[in-house]
């Protein structure tokens, strides 16, 4: 199975901000300690996005983008038992070592066991990539590049999920929805009862909606200034909008008047710094929580007064949801399958690995929460 493989398309990143362009790479067999899978379904998630746009200071070019995908082991590397060919599985940016400082302190799902090597687009065992065209390497991203037809990737960055799970579905449980939930179960810990604003209503603002609602907060105020995001949160669980368009005086000020003092419990799913300190000055005085979800672009800081934080507003983050790929991803694969979370929802359009690029476009206009290609 680890023999020289014939050239398979794949959607390679040239240049921020330019279209991908669809090349037959190379992929090399996988090393110690990594799998090649053959992707079969991968989503669109902002932060691909983002990286394209070149404001990520991780970002590296040529590349192949991607990270939220489901598709089958084609072969292993030496020294891999856990995992074989024919297995399902979900390709996850968060490693899950079991073993580092990080994976054993049960505080945190950020491994750092192949963090240096996901960070700068190669593998940890050679520090180089597998992937190239005529010799020429093309860097990895986020440890997962599944925008290609065979990716490889760490071991342990691989969660093996239920064979009968439909991939084009379960595929999204990569990034944006187990982000979203996590941020309201893990991270913010939100209680029944409790006032949730939420700003920004793409894909992981609508997870957070739905933990949301799951959680027991009896009011979802949506953020958006896109109105066109107010109908479909709504069946997600908002119970109520505020467009900051439509207000002259600051959005904090709005939510503040709204909720007889502020919400208990806000999340910031953009990635806008302003937003992000709107976001906090939302809470309430005491207790609020605040939950920075986005991703901002290099060189962007948050700010606030300090008094802000002395009077008992919490502000925090997270990756992932904190949720620990390899455990809890199948976990979350069978919460679908027993209809205990949505996905189908989530998923607006369908393409082929060729019409990528029209994907990214309908993403950055706002006209798609998930996108899914079929490899
Ligand atoms: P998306 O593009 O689908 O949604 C973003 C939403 O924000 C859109 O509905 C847009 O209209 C809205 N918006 C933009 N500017 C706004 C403003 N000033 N005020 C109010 N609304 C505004 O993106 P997504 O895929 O849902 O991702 C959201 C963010 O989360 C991105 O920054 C992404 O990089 C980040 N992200 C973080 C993690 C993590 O682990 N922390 C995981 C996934 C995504
Ligand atoms: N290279 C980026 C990092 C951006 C970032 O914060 N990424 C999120 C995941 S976004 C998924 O859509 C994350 O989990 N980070 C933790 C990690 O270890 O990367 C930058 O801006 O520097
Ligand atoms: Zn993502």
């Amino acid at each position: 199975l680890c023999e020289p493989h014939p050239d398979y398309p794949a959607a390679v990143a040239y240049e921020p901000s330019k279209p991908l362009q669809i090349e037959n790479i190379q992929v090399a067999p996988p090393n110690s300690g990594e799998v090649r899978v053959k992707i079969v379904n991968t989503a669109l998630c902002h932060t691909d996005f983002y990286t394209l746009s070149g404001k990520d200071p991780e970002g590296l070019f040529p590349c192949i983008l991607g990270h939220e995908a489901a598709g089958i082991i084609e072969s292993v590397g030496d020294g891999v038992t856990e995992l074989k060919p024919g297995d399902h599985v979900i390709p996850c940016y968060q490693a899950e070592c079991r073993e580092c400082r990080a994976c054993t302190s049960g505080k945190t799902n950020l491994c750092g066991k192949v963090r240096s090597a996901t960070g700068v687009g190669v593998m940890l065992s050679d520090k180089t990539s597998r992937f190239s065209l005529n010799g020429a390497p093309i860097y990895h991203f986020m440890g997962t590049s599944t925008f290609s037809e065979y990716t490889v990737v760490h071991d342990v960055s691989v969660a093996k999920i239920n064979p009968a799970a439909p991939l084009d579905k379960v595929c999204l449980l990569g990034c944006g929805i187990p982000t979203g939930l996590g941020a309201v179960f893990n991270a913010a810990k939100v209680e029944a009862g409790s006032t949730v604003a939420v700003f920004g209503l793409g894909t992981v603002g609508l997870a957070v909606c739905e933990g949301a609602k799951k959680a027991g907060a009896t009011r979802i105020i949506g953020i958006d200034t896109n109105a066109s995001k107010y109908e479909v949160a709504t069946t997600f669980g908002a119970t109520e909008f505020v467009n900051p368009k439509d207000h002259a005086k600051p959005i904090q000020e709005v939510l503040v008047d709204l909720t007889d003092g502020g919400v208990d419990y806000s999340f910031e799913c953009i990635g806008n710094v302003a937003v992000m300190r709107a976001a906090l000055e939302s809470c309430i005085k005491g207790w609020g929580t605040s939950v920075i979800v986005g991703v901002a672009a290099s060189g962007q800081e948050i700010s606030t007064r300090p008094f802000q934080l002395v009077t008992g507003r919490v502000w925090k983050g997270t990756a992932f949801g904190g949720y620990k790929s390899r455990t809890d991803v199948p976990k979350l694969v069978d919460a679908y399958m027993n209809k205990e979370i949505k996905l189908d929802e989530y998923v607006t359009h369908n393409f082929k690995l060729d019409d990528i690029n029209h994907a990214f476009d309908l993403l950055e206009a706002g006209k798609c929460l998930r996108a899914v290609i079929h490899m």
